[in-house]
């Protein structure tokens, strides 16, 4: 019998968990125009994600989607009015130098919560239910400041490490804390952007890396072995 990857194994798992919290799953193309990867998020002109030594282009100038936010772009679009609460799961692309933990494809899954109220403690109470369903009962989340052109104000989430339940390691570099989220307020401009009024609805967005997450539950050091197809590997999950 043949089995599902771990990878794809993570993404069924955590759209049954945000499921729960009632987002829908959404999926979209891998390839994309520069307004919804790029514009529509208020990425600026001189960006240095824009520049092709950092995404994948075609010569007619569409690209390799660098993240799964163009899909939320393109469900706000469509749905035309909140609220909009989805997830999208799936593969992305950016210029980089292989190593033990990046590869030039990875996979991700965003979230986004649109509608009239929504606040920056609905991410923490969010963040935290995903935590503990995914890691277990004893995790802690903690938010520090930090800048994405798309949100604002932006955050890093932190997760109790998994290894030393916060205690302090190698892992953690004894501080008893993992980067494992970015997250923040979706920035007026973008939702000006898809036609909603931010003086109407304000809203939160996330972004975790699949092959983090994975590595994390599963303690796997080196992300190589997602793509080396290696049956060794494999039938171990
Ligand atoms: C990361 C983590 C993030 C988002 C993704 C998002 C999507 C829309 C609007 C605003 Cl449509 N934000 N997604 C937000 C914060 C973080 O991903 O480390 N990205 C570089």
């Amino acid at each position: 019998l043949g089995r599902k990857h771990p990878v794809s194994q993570t993404i069924d798992e955590c759209c049954a968990i945000f499921r729960r919290m009632g987002f829908i799953a959404v999926t979209g193309p891998e390839l994309e125009d520069v307004w919804h990867n790029f514009d529509a998020l208020n990425a600026p002109e001189n960006h240095p994600s824009r520049d092709p030594s950092d995404t994948f282009y075609l010569p007619d100038g569409r690209l390799l989607r660098t993240q799964t936010s163009p899909v939320q772009i393109r469900t706000m679009m469509e749905a035309g009015k909140p609220p909009v609460r989805i997830v999208s799961p799936g593969r992305c692309y950016r210029r980089d130098t292989p190593d033990a933990t990046h590869g030039v494809h990875f996979h991700q899954i965003e979230g986004l919560y649109v509608d009239r109220g929504v606040s920056l403690a609905d991410l923490k109470s969010t963040m935290m239910k995903f935590a503990q369903e995914f890691f277990g009962s004893n995790m802690k989340v903690r938010m520090r400041p930090h800048f994405f052109p798309f949100t604002e104000p932006s955050v890093e989430c932190d997760f109790s490490c998994v290894m030393c339940g916060g205690k302090g390691c190698r892992v953690c570099k004894n501080s008893g804390w993992l980067e494992i989220a970015g997250a923040g307020m979706v920035t007026p401009q973008v939702l000006r952007n898809v036609n909603f009024d931010p003086d109407e609805v304000q809203g939160f967005a996330f972004g975790f890396g699949l092959e983090r997450l994975t590595m994390l539950k599963r303690r796997i050091s080196d992300l190589r072995i997602f793509s080396d197809n290696d049956l060794r590997f494999l039938k171990q999950f």
